[in-house]
Formats: structure tokens, C-alpha cells, sequence
């Protein structure tokens, strides 16, 4: 039998909130020091990108696994300072990984019912929780930042989207309107019906977008990279207002429907006269799952507000053994850090 004194052991507990998951490391993570939450992460990817790519990525993940590293809070009123992320690097904000953290905590027992605080990498998000499965949160301020930016895209022509900060930088795309530039195809849109089937031509419409914003050079504010694309489409379930696709950095798509992507939606909304202050918008993810979403008013941007729920899947110690050459995961980009 092996001694597992030897291995470096990482405690997680993983949840799902409306089917993507959530990875909270509650012990054995790296110490990333003082300094303000932003400082934090950027020394996690300088310095302990093995680590990252060992918790999320295979074989003991899988490209979809979002992590959420817990930190002391460098804001007091908060109860923890978590860091996000994914499959290649950190997020800086994750609204279905803070429903999943704040019913971890709860799991945990460190909180109860209420409302509280958790700090991130773009500042604090505070959150009501019913105890049980279901978390309000309101994500930082968030804003269109343009409106109607056309590209154009290899195989599809012209795409025209928003751009939008909801957390993490959104380009957003009414996507049924395109068709792929097919002689042999109908002139209808091969995006529809919208739903789990078309996952592939989904994910490569959004990857040609994503593509094509940065050989345009085209980013969000302080040249911010555009590095989630959001396509919305007709909901499955008439009670919803929307269902979205999201491509994340990773290029795994979002089972949710993304809580920093309902939050740039419900801020192009507003900035379209669309949704007013206090208006339910219920957006499907491309599952079917559903955040309920709402806004307020904080000077020139919104204050989202987004429900949803979360379910712990399990409870594990992650092993990193010295002598396995896979320890800090398989990973389509490279990592040189050893932990
Ligand atoms: O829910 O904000 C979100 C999110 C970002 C990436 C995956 N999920």
C-alpha cells in the first residue's frame, strides 16, 4: 500500500448549480500571502498553475470543472475570499460558482441562512441564502460597454454582438439570424432549435467569434479580453424570457446559464430600455436550467441581482502522488509548475 503521507492532499467538496459544476477547495490549497484579492490571483497563475490544472483538469476533472480557491477575505465584513477558476487559467468573477460556494459554506456549517459576503478578485459580492439549496447574489456593477460591434467571421460572414462587463468580459450575439456559409444549405439557421443537438455548431460558431474578436483586436475596456461569447436563442420553456449558450475560456460551454453572462444580458437589456429596475428576466441555459435575474441602479451601471441553486455532487481529497507523471493533470495548454 502506498503512503499517502507522501502525496500532496487537496480537500474539495463539488456541487452543480443548474448542471455546471463547482469545485471548492476547503483544504490544502496554495498559501497565496497578503495583498488585494486581484494581487492573489495573479500570483495563483504565475506560480501555481499546476495546482489550477491539477485540481480542475483531468484525470481528476474534466474541461467543464470550474474551481473556487477559498482565501482569507481581505475585506473583513466577508466570509471568505474565493478565487475562480477553470480548465486554463483564473476567472475573475463566477456567478454559478458563487451559488455553489455559498452552499458549500452552508454544508460546512460556516454559514447559516441569511445574507453575507464572499470577496473576489473584482471585489465583494454579498448574497442571500435560504439555508438549503437556493442563493441570491448580487454581482459587481456591471455595464454594456458597445453596442451593435460588427466582425467578420471565417465561414459565417458578418456577426454583430454587444460587448458587455458582467463579471468577466461578454460579447453577446442574437445568434438565430445566422447561417453558415454553406452552398448546400437550406438558408435557415443551423443554430436552431437551439438546444443540446446543436452543441457542436454552438461551439464552433462561438469559437469562430471569439477568434475573430482578437485577430480584430477588438476587447472590452482597458483592453480587457473578450474571453466569454454568449448566444441567445428562443427558450425551450415559454415561462422563460431567453436561452443562452455560453463558451467559456476553455472552450467548454457553460451548463448554466452563467451567472456573469445573465448579468452583461440583463445590463444590455437595461441599456435597451428592455428590463427595468426590478423586472424578473428568467434566463434558460442551453440544459434548460434557469437563473431568474433582476437589476438596481448604481450611477451609469446596474447592479445585477441572480437566483439560482446548487446541489452538492461530492466530497473528496484530491491525492497528488510525486511519481505520477499526470499529477498536475492533462491539459491542452502547457504547465510548468510543480506543486
Ligand atoms: O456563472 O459566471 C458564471 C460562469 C462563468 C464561467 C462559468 N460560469
Amino acid at each position: 500500500m502506498s503512503d499517502s503521507r507522501l502525496y500532496h492532499q487537496i480537500r474539495v467538496i463539488d456541487s452543480h448549480t443548474g448542471g455546471e459544476p463547482t469545485r471548492v477547495v476547503i483544504e490544502g490549497g496554495p498559501d497565496l500571502g497578503s495583498g488585494s484579492m486581484a494581487e492573489r490571483r495573479l500570483r495563483f497563475q504565475q506560480q501555481f498553475d499546476g495546482i489550477r490544472a491539477a485540481i480542475v483538469n483531468e484525470p481528476r476533472g474534466s474541461d467543464v470543472m470550474v474551481g473556487a480557491l477559498l482565501v482569507p477575505p481581505v475585506d473583513p465584513t466577508c466570509v471568505a475570499g474565493v478565487l475562480f477558476f477553470n480548465n486554463v487559467g483564473p476567472l475573475w468573477m463566477c456567478g454559478h460558482g458563487t451559488i455553489g460556494v455559498a452552499v458549500t459554506l452552508g454544508d460546512l456549517g460556516r454559514i447559516k441562512a441569511g445574507t453575507h459576503r464572499i470577496d473576489t478578485a473584482v471585489g465583494p459580492v454579498s448574497f442571500d441564502y435560504d439555508g438549503q439549496h437556493r442563493v441570491s447574489f448580487e454581482n459587481v456593477p456591471s455595464y454594456r460597454y458597445a453596442e451593435q460591434v460588427s466582425i467578420n467571421v471565417p465561414g459565417f460572414g458578418r456577426v454583430t454582438g454587444d460587448i458587455a462587463w458582467g463579471g468577466n468580459w461578454f460579447f453577446l450575439v442574437d445568434a438565430e439570424q445566422y447561417v453558415a456559409d454553406d452552398p448546400q444549405d437550406s438558408g435557415d439557421s443551423f443554430l436552431l432549435p437551439f438546444g443540446l443537438a446543436q452543441i457542436e455548431q454552438l461551439t464552433d460558431f462561438a469559437w469562430q467569434i471569439r477568434q475573430s474578436l482578437t485577430r480584430d483586436g477588438i476587447t472590452g475596456a482597458d483592453g480587457g479580453e473578450i474571453d466569454h461569447i454568449e448566444l441567445f436563442g428562443p427558450p425551450g420553456d415559454p415561462q422563460n424570457h431567453s436561452r443562452n449558450f455560453v463558451l467559456c475560456p476553455g472552450r467548454a460551454y457553460d451548463r448554466s446559464p452563467c451567472g456573469t453572462g445573465t448579468s452583461a444580458k440583463l445590463a444590455c437589456l437595461y441599456a435597451d430600455g428592455q428590463l427595468k429596475p426590478g423586472e424578473i428576466w428568467r434566463q434558460e441555459s442551453i440544459l434548460g436550467s434557469v437563473f431568474e435575474g433582476s437589476i438596481r441602479l448604481s450611477g451609469d451601471h446596474i447592479i445585477p441581482r441572480v437566483t439560482g441553486t446548487a446541489y452538492i455532487t461530492a466530497e473528496a481529497t484530491l491525492r497528488l502522488d510525486p511519481q505520477d507523471p499526470f499529477r498536475l493533470g492533462i491539459s491542452s495548454v502547457g504547465h510548468s509548475n510543480s506543486p
